[in-house]
């Protein structure tokens, strides 16, 4: 990897230089698992992030005593479950501004990316996720020109955005470059949607960029932001959804990563209940199937503002339309019209 062009700043280290263990709020209607979610984990707790044991990577957090035996931590998103991944070889570990980056190649999924010791994604599965997230708004309305993306910087969801012919214009503000730069090392075929001349990069602080943003600005925003521990805390807030429904032309729409049905109901009946109050168009939830991610699932918000309704059962300018005319080297995997009507 070195001379890789990886970028100054790119903190890393090969696999050859881990050691054994390495590479082996206050509302009472929330459930506490969901409250401590919620809110800023402790200094001290937080820095207790999952590694690879044994060969085996947990989402569940860990590390080692002074014997090398491992510790384990309930992760309080998913308390008193974890998903395992067999691990083949650690390719980079390191540590950013914001977070800890762990790129590992799994026996099963391919390579993997997690933060903070949770897995943001894989290569076998991420078509799930990404297609969704960005074509269930993109093609509820007609003719999207300018988008947004916040967080997404391993490239997918700019990938699929770039599928739509009539997107001029496309901005991405991520927190984390060394989240950028990884993934343009590890995930090319994610990464590849930097390469797309419409695309401008903004590496900065959603909330900052949002409350700068023009009025009425986009015709799309989609939030692929991470679980709410952290840097994407503020992403559940209210504040936040009034910037982004400002920051939305009549009729534009918003797709939030929202988290799943099965473990974290009142997390999304509080944004469900914020967003009714704050978008007077159309609030609905939606999901996909994700292995790797806790309990399979995950689901998006899906809103729009005031103006033209928008139905997101039945898409307005479906995907078929788009590949049809244009032959992407990538075919969509997951996504298509009939899948967006569940
Ligand atoms: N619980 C994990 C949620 C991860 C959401 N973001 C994934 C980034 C993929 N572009």
């Amino acid at each position: 990897m070195e001379g890789s062009g990886a970028g100054e700043g790119l903190e890393w280290r090969k696999a050859t230089e881990l050691n054994g263990s390495q590479k082996a709020a206050e509302n009472p209607i929330i459930p506490s698992c969901c409250r401590k979610a919620m809110s800023a984990l402790p200094e001290a707790e937080a820095k207790l992030h999952a590694t690879v044991v044994s060969g085996w990577f947990s989402g569940h957090r860990c590390r080692s005593d002074k014997n090398d035996k491992p510790l384990y931590y309930n992760n309080p998103m998913w308390p008193g479950e974890a998903h395992s991944l067999m691990v083949e070889e650690i390719l980079y570990e390191g540590k950013s501004n914001y977070q800890e980056i762990l790129v590992f190649k799994s026996s099963m999924y391919g390579k993997v990316l997690v933060l903070d010791g949770i897995v943001q994604l894989t290569e076998k599965d991420e078509c799930a996720y990404q297609e969704m997230i960005a074509h269930l708004p993109l093609c509820s309305i007609l003719s999207p020109q300018n988008v947004l993306v916040i967080g997404g910087g391993d490239g997918g969801v700019l990938r699929e955005i770039c599928r739509h012919r009539s997107v001029k214009h496309i901005d991405i503000c991520e927190i984390d470059e060394l989240v950028i730069n990884v993934c343009k090392i590890f995930f090319p075929a994610l990464s590849i949607g930097f390469e797309d001349p419409r695309v401008q990069v903004h590496v900065g602080d959603a909330v900052d960029f949002l409350r700068n943003a023009r009025e009425g600005m986009y015709d799309a925003i989609i939030v692929d932001s991470s679980d709410p521990i952290g840097p994407a805390q503020e992403l559940v807030e209210k504040p936040f959804f009034q910037t982004i429904a400002k920051a939305l032309r009549r009729g534009g729409v918003l797709c939030n990563q929202a988290e799943s049905m099965w473990l974290h109901t009142h997390l999304i009946q509080n944004m469900l209940s914020i967003c009714r109050e704050v978008f007077n168009g159309s609030v609905h939830y939606a999901w996909t199937s994700v292995p790797t991610y806790p309990s399979g699932v995950i689901g998006f918000l899906l809103c729009s503002t005031d103006g033209p309704c928008v139905d997101f059962l039945n898409p307005v300018n479906p995907i078929e339309r788009q590949e049809a005319t244009v032959k992407h080297k990538r075919e969509l995997k997951f996504y298509n019209s009939e899948v967006a009507k569940f």
